[in-house]
């Protein structure tokens, strides 16, 4: 545990709602304005931990989330060690990393899955990605009854809209497309993948097959998990959109339009009001502003190269990974 976990230590661990983040420094900016949503609509009779996961962010970076606390919201940072299995997923990546257009080939992508094994003290957690802002109380996500399922997610909207996506989900994953679902905010059951033995599930997906894929950490959780998905009301998870249902809970700013990149986006006012207070204000608009034509191009490209990429990859004849 970090020097710098402050806050509060209720006796009974469990009556604490957790919350899982997983960044590196430059994440940190967009982090921050999470953070901040989610304590500016915390339930004030309940208590919050939000666990940044992270592979060395700095000191002052540290100490300017730590700022965030609330009376009954404390941040607690825990940097992730190298285990063998993140070596892993580290040489994996690097290999991804030479294939154009990945958007996916960061370890940092991956460390969510490692949240059942490090905290051993928690039977149930909510994983955010940094890119998201809350709009309601996350306790109320956190509350929902698994039942006999092993996560909460939403059916992922990119791959119901796009159809180089749904072909790919369909043939190299061999996932039927209507199940598929976005693994950027989750209710996970801790208990049920320390028992199924996730991770060393994923990993040994990774070392048989060393597949390129579209979306991998994403990708590999549909896969092991298919049948034992429950699914989110979309409102934990909304794309951006210029008439944002009123009863959207989360904004999650997945892929494109990147309200710190692009102006004139949806729902960037959601964000900018998220950011205020957090002091990454200022770094966020200079980084606005960096984003000039020749980036914004570059951005497009990426995200043409992803779709073409999932078009290829559907060519298969069978899945690219099998359990
Ligand atoms: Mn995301």
């Amino acid at each position: 545990m970090s020097i710098f976990y402050t806050g509060i230590n209720p006796l009974n661990k469990l009556k604490v709602v957790p919350v899982f983040l997983t960044i590196n420094s430059a994440y940190a900016p967009y982090a921050a304005a999470s953070i901040n949503s989610l304590m500016q609509h915390a339930d004030p009779k309940r208590y919050y931990r939000v666990i940044v996961l992270h592979d060395g962010l700095n000191l002052v970076n540290r100490i300017r989330l730590r700022h965030l606390v609330t009376k009954n919201c404390a941040i607690q940072f825990k940097k992730m060690t190298r285990s063998l299995y993140l070596k892993a997923i580290v040489k994996y990546c690097m290999r991804q990393r030479k294939g154009a257009g990945d958007f996916f080939s960061s370890a940092v992508y991956y460390y969510r899955f490692f949240i059942p094994r490090l905290f051993p003290i928690y039977e149930k957690a909510v994983y955010i990605d940094s890119d998201t802002i809350l709009r309601d109380d996350i306790g109320k996500l956190y509350d929902i009854d698994l039942g006999e399922k092993v996560v909460a997610a939403r059916r992922d909207p990119k791959v119901t809209d796009i159809k180089e996506f749904r072909d790919y989900v369909d043939k190299a994953l061999g996932v039927p497309h209507s199940e598929y679902v976005n693994d950027g905010v989750m209710l996970m059951d801790l208990k049920k993948m320390r028992k199924m033995k996730y991770l060393s599930t994923m990993i040994g997906l990774i070392k048989k097959y060393d597949a390129d894929l579209v979306a991998p950490d994403q990708d590999y959780l549909n896969v092991i998990l298919r049948g034992q998905i429950f699914y989110l009301d979309p409102n934990w998870n909304m794309e951006p959109s210029k008439d944002l249902p009123r009863g959207a809970k989360l904004v999650h700013f997945n892929l494109f339009n990147k309200p710190w990149h692009y102006k004139n986006v949806p729902c960037e006012r959601i964000f900018w009001n998220a950011a205020k207070g957090t002091g990454f204000t200022g770094e966020l608009k200079r980084q606005q502003e960096a984003f000039n034509e020749e980036k914004q191009k570059a951005d497009h490209e990426k995200v043409g190269a992803l779709i073409e990429k999932g078009a290829k990859l559907a060519e298969t004849k069978d899945p690219l990974i099998s359990l």
